[in-house]
This record gives structure tokens, sequence and C-alpha cells, in this order.
């Protein structure tokens, strides 16, 4: 079983994926947040319904803003016969095409390894605040058997937010240094050095 959460439809409340290839009735699912913190099965709404999924790879593929994933398809036709039919072993994107308007932010961070932090940040603990909301977050290097994420892309859906208010990050060096960064506009990619003022990323794509 592997699992990630995920703002897929950028709306401000995480949102989970899980998958599963052993058993039947687990396969690939989106278990989207509603508005009263109940998870509910949108994996047809969002196009992603499979039968056997293997592993999870999420990140913003095409820098739009969304997130997307990739999964390996499994042929497993002893345990759950609709894969049957199915390739063997098939690597699979899903890309996010969903556009709804809802505004988001992305970081990439860099971690100073004169101050004892490691280049990729990871470990790093970012609190976005926006809206009058505030997410936490921690950059990974993944979750669980099979299933990295790179690259270790903070994305964070910010709903009808207009700007970001603050960002507050913790560094994973032994000093847990901090580091705080205000008013920042929204839809857009930023590099964050450590100790450093964020700098747009030139990398951004829209889906519009
Ligand atoms: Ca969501
Ligand atoms: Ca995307």
């Amino acid at each position: 079983m592997f699992a990630a959460w995920i703002d897929a439809d950028n709306d401000g409340r995480m949102d989970l994926l899980t998958a599963g290839a052993h058993y039947p009735g687990v396969g690939l699912k989106l278990w989207r947040q509603n508005s009263a913190g109940r998870f509910v099965d949108a994996a047809k709404e969002f196009g992603v319904e499979m039968p056997a999924a293997h592993g999870l790879a999420v990140a913003d593929h095409d820098l739009d803003g969304d997130v997307d994933f990739t999964i390996v398809q499994l042929k497993q036709p002893g345990k759950i016969p609709e894969t049957k039919d199915l390739p063997h072993h098939t690597l699979l994107l899903f890309r996010n095409d969903l556009a709804n308007g809802s505004h988001w932010i992305a970081l990439d961070l860099e971690g100073d390894p004169a101050q004892g932090t490691n280049r990729d940040a990871v470990g790093a603990l970012v609190w976005i605040k926006s809206g009058g909301v505030e997410r936490q977050f921690q950059v990974t290097g993944g979750t669980g058997q099979g299933s990295p994420h790179g690259p270790r892309t903070v994305c964070a859906g910010l709903g009808s937010a207009e700007k970001v208010d603050s960002i507050r990050i913790v560094w994973p060096n032994p000093a847990h240094t901090r580091q705080q960064i205000n008013d920042l506009a929204v839809d857009r990619r930023y590099r964050i050095r450590q100790g450093q003022p964020p700098v747009p990323s030139h990398v951004q794509r829209s889906s519009q």
C-alpha cells in the first residue's frame, strides 16, 4: 500500500492519494477532503481510477502549479481479475489539468551546508499563511516503499487567497535556524536559499 498527501484541486485542503496492487478493490484512489473535513472517493471524478497501482512519485511535472503523479500499473490476474487484459508493468504519468482558478505557490528550498543543512533541505518545516489560514508542510525525499518524490518542492494550494502573508521556515540543521518571509505573490514558483530572500523561478508554465 502506498500513500501521499497532495492538494489535487489546490483548494487549500489536503487530499489523500493511495495505491495498492495486491488486493481486489484497492487499486488507485484519490480521497478528496471536503469542506467538512471528510474524505470522499473522488478517483472517478479526477479520472485516476486504476485496478492495481504500485508506488507513487508525486511532483508538479509540468510546472504549472498543480501536483501531478506517476505510478506503475501492475498486471495481477491471479489476484485482481480486472487486470488480466492490461499490459504488464506500465509506467503512467497522470497530469493534473483541473485549472479551476484556485491559487497556489511552489517553493524550492536550498539548504546551506556551511550551516549544517543538507542542500536539498529534506526535513525542513514550512508554514505558509494566506487567507487567514496557516498550513504546515515538510520537505521530504519520499513517503514509503517505492515512492520517492522529486523534485522536493513544497506545492501548496491556496484556494481563493490572492496573496501569501507569510512563510516561516525551520531549517533542518543542528541550530534549527528560523527564517521568515512576508508578502509574496501567488501563482508563482520561488527558490529560497537558506538565509536569503526568495527569488522567482523562471521555469514556470501556465495551465490556462
Ligand atoms: Ca484539496
Ligand atoms: Ca502540474
